[in-house]
């Protein structure tokens, strides 16, 4: 039997959802499947811009920008992202493109064809995201001329948002995922896509090895000067702007119409509808976006344990990042 279809290693997470070992990664069942999928069939096109992350790190803001990045428009009531939810105008490898849709979970194993973004203007890349770690889709990415986007995020804070993320979640009944189980499994590396340590050191890995093709970033120095790192990414990604005050105030733009709050007050994104492909509202996105928010959480031994990881799994290889 070989590792696609051999029974994985399980351990138990939150409510009654169990995580499934595949490559040295967690996944639920359900991205176990369609991690398989995108394996064995996803191709990536040359142009194609790939946003990778962690869950919680910023992978909403990421698609806002990057979005508005490469399909600039002017601010007005009808801007793509005053009607959709960045998460519609960006589809997930994992969690959206090859999945079966999680209303459908019985249907597990059969196959659905992705339904990718056509692009009409050639000169434009196509855009798609994934949680998936540069272990696993490394590789595939590797095999094509595409562009790959990382962020990354204070371990503490990820973790935070994961919490909260989940207690709006039907996996979790009120209460039932304690803060120092998630800890626990945080720092074990058993929590989605996790473990986050590994995952973030192999794509900054890859930006040492092929700056060209991948851009790296933080959520806190986004946080700290959006505008340079908009302008860095047109750059990066082959549309940049021009150094007048035109090009600025572009920048200027995107930035405001990226930020937490136009994007949190948006219809469709204070939304508790479902999105297709998820069990949790549009909503669930934007909680505070701020950073060193897990210090109105975590109690202090919780902040030593993460820490003491950090030093361990980052520190050590010399990447000073997450305390
Ligand atoms: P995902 O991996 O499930 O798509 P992701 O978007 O990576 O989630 O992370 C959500 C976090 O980004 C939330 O953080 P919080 O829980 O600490 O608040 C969310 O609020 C934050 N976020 C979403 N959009 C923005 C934005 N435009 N600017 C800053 N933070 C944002």
């Amino acid at each position: 039997m070989n590792e696609i279809n051999s029974s994985p290693q399980r351990e138990k997470w939150c409510g009654h959802e169990f995580l499934f070992k595949f490559r040295g990664f967690w996944f639920t069942q359900i991205y176990l499947e369609a991690t398989k999928r995108v394996v064995e069939t996803f191709k990536p096109l040359p142009g194609d811009v790939i946003l990778a992350s962690f869950p919680k790190t910023g992978t909403t803001w990421l698609k806002a920008l990057l979005h508005s990045i490469i399909h600039p428009s002017p601010c007005h009531a009808n801007h793509p992202l005053t009607l959709n939810h960045p998460h519609q105008l960006i589809p997930s490898l994992e969690t959206d493109l090859y999945i079966e849709k999680w209303r459908e979970v019985g249907g597990i194993g059969s196959t659905r064809t992705p339904q990718f973004p056509v692009v009409k203007d050639p000169e434009k890349a196509r855009i798609l995201s994934t949680h998936l770690p540069y272990q696993i889709l490394g590789d595939i990415l590797d095999s094509s001329d595409c562009k790959i986007v990382y962020v990354t995020r204070n371990p503490k804070d990820t973790l935070v948002s994961l919490w909260h993320f989940m207690q709006k979640s039907s996996v979790v009944e009120k209460d039932e995922w304690e803060m120092e189980v998630a800890v626990d499994q945080f720092c074990r590396g058993v929590v989605p896509f996790g473990p986050y340590y590994d995952h973030v050191l192999a794509y900054r890995q890859e930006r040492f090895n092929r700056p060209e093709k991948v851009y790296f970033l933080t959520y806190e120095e986004l946080k700290e000067n959006p505008k340079f790192h908009v302008r860095k990414l047109g750059e990066f990604l082959g549309c940049p702007f021009d150094q007048s005050e035109n090009g600025e105030e572009k920048i200027d733009e995107i930035v405001k119409m990226c930020s937490f709050e136009t994007l949190s007050s948006q219809q469709v994104n204070k939304s508790n509808e479902l999105p297709n492909v998820f069990p949790l509202p549009y909503s669930a996105f934007f909680r505070k976006g701020e950073v060193g928010d897990h210090k109105n959480y975590l109690e202090h031994k919780m902040i030593t344990k993460i820490d003491g990881v950090t030093r361990e799994k980052f520190h050590a290889c010399g990447y000073m990042y997450g305390i």
